[in-house]
């Protein structure tokens, strides 16, 4: 069989979902070598139709015996949906792409970012699964990342500005509703957030911890660590909801070992992978949350020196929050797996 025949079965659990429905298409943009695709959700979804490069494809029922033959499983139902059934699937001789936060600090597993650090990769022999990061971090690293190599980040300080659809469909209709609500003179009703939404920015994202900070914004730091492999970098982040339907953006602010120009990042940024360069301010040019809906890349501009600071930037970072901060960071994964380990 040549290298172009090979062909994979791949599951999908968590398949009805915001970000499983954007695996699908993925796949489909990228053209990944399917064989059989395997659809799974609760019994709420269990024989809907939905369709796959113009084929009808029935779900079935997530649970320990829906992973037989299957060679890649992404996961996207929820973290207690993946600590119940990925080992399963791993048992059964899946390896698990995993898009929730239940193994990402396991330190037997790998987490990863295909264009910061692909080499951790190759530890997913030993549990069968690989971790995809949170979404916000994903995009800060995508950008970092060159500066990083370049001239050492000491600190970063990050403040976010989340799209609802982070949270899953459901927080989409609320949005929604509740826009439409307020322009009909309703009371807007809150279901998926504990305060209305629409109109408004929410300083939580997730649960509160005993220090203060939401479990969101601890994400930010911890996994910077682990996927730079940096326990000094010193991390600091606010985590906040706004009313975008799609795209996070994010202001941030680094401390460097070394001094960088402007100059030196911009040129950094246009040769970054999974970077779009978005800086004209000239031309009234910068990222937003609108554009970078549907995209793959991450967008990075605004890119000005912290003058209250001897070696300190400041950049505003854009991207789709479902794609690169989900569904494509898995693909890409799966895409890593099949060229170097399976
Ligand atoms: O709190 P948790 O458990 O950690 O879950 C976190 C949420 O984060 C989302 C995902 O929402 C999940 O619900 N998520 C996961 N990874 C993410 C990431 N990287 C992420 N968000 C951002 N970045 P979602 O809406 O995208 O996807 C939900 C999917 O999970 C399936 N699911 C839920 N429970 C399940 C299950 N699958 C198997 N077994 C279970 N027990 C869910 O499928 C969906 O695919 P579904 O069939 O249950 O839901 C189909 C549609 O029904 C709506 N719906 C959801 N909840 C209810 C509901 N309808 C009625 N009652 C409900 N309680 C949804 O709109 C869904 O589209
Ligand atoms: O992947 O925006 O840890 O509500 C869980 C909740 C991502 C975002 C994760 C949200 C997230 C999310």
């Amino acid at each position: 069989m040549s290298e172009s025949d090979r062909k994979f079965n791949v599951a999908i659990a968590g398949a009805t979902g915001a970000v499983g429905g954007a695996m699908l298409d993925v796949l489909a943009r990228r053209n990944f070598p399917v064989k059989e695709l395997r659809l799974l959700a609760s019994e709420r979804s269990v024989g809907k139709k939905i369709v796959y490069k113009g084929e009808e494809i029935a779900v079935r029922l997530l649970d320990k015996d829906a992973f037989s033959g299957i060679d890649i499983a992404l996961f996207s139902a929820g973290a207690s949906r993946s600590l119940e059934f990925a080992p399963a699937a791993a048992a059964a001789g899946a390896v698990v792409v995993d898009n929730s936060s239940a193994f990402r600090m396991d330190p037997e597993i790998p987490l990863v970012v295909p264009e910061v650090n692909c080499h951790a990769i190759a530890r997913y022999r030993k549990r069968g699964i690989i971790a995809n990061p949170n979404c916000s971090t994903i995009q800060m690293l995508v950008a970092l990342k060159p500066i990083h190599d370049a001239v050492r980040i000491k600190r970063i300080v990050v403040s976010t500005y989340q799209a609802v659809s982070g949270s899953g469909a459901k927080a989409i209709e609320e949005l929604k509703e509740q826009v439409a609500a307020y322009v009909r003179g309703d009371q807007p009703v809150n279901k998926v957030y504990p305060h209305r939404i629409a109109f408004n920015c929410l300083p939580q994202i997730d649960s509160f911890l005993e220090n203060g900070y939401t479990k969101e914004e601890m994400k930010m730091v911890n996994e910077t660590r682990k996927i730079f492999e940096d326990d000094l970098i010193g991390v600091t982040a606010t985590t906040v909801r706004v009313p975008v339907i799609y795209g996070h953006s994010e202001s941030i602010n680094i401390e460097t070992e070394k001094k960088i120009t402007v100059a030196e990042v911009r040129n950094l940024m246009a040769a970054a992978p999974g970077v779009k360069l978005v800086d004209d301010p000239a031309n009234l040019s910068y990222p937003m949350a609108l554009d970078c809906a549907g995209k793959f890349e991450t967008l990075v501009g605004r890119i000005r020196e912290d003058e209250s600071i001897a070696n300190g930037l400041n950049l505003w970072v854009v991207s789709d929050n479902i794609l690169k901060g989900a569904a494509l960071n898995t693909v890409q994964i799966a895409e890593e797996l099949i060229k170097s380990h399976l």
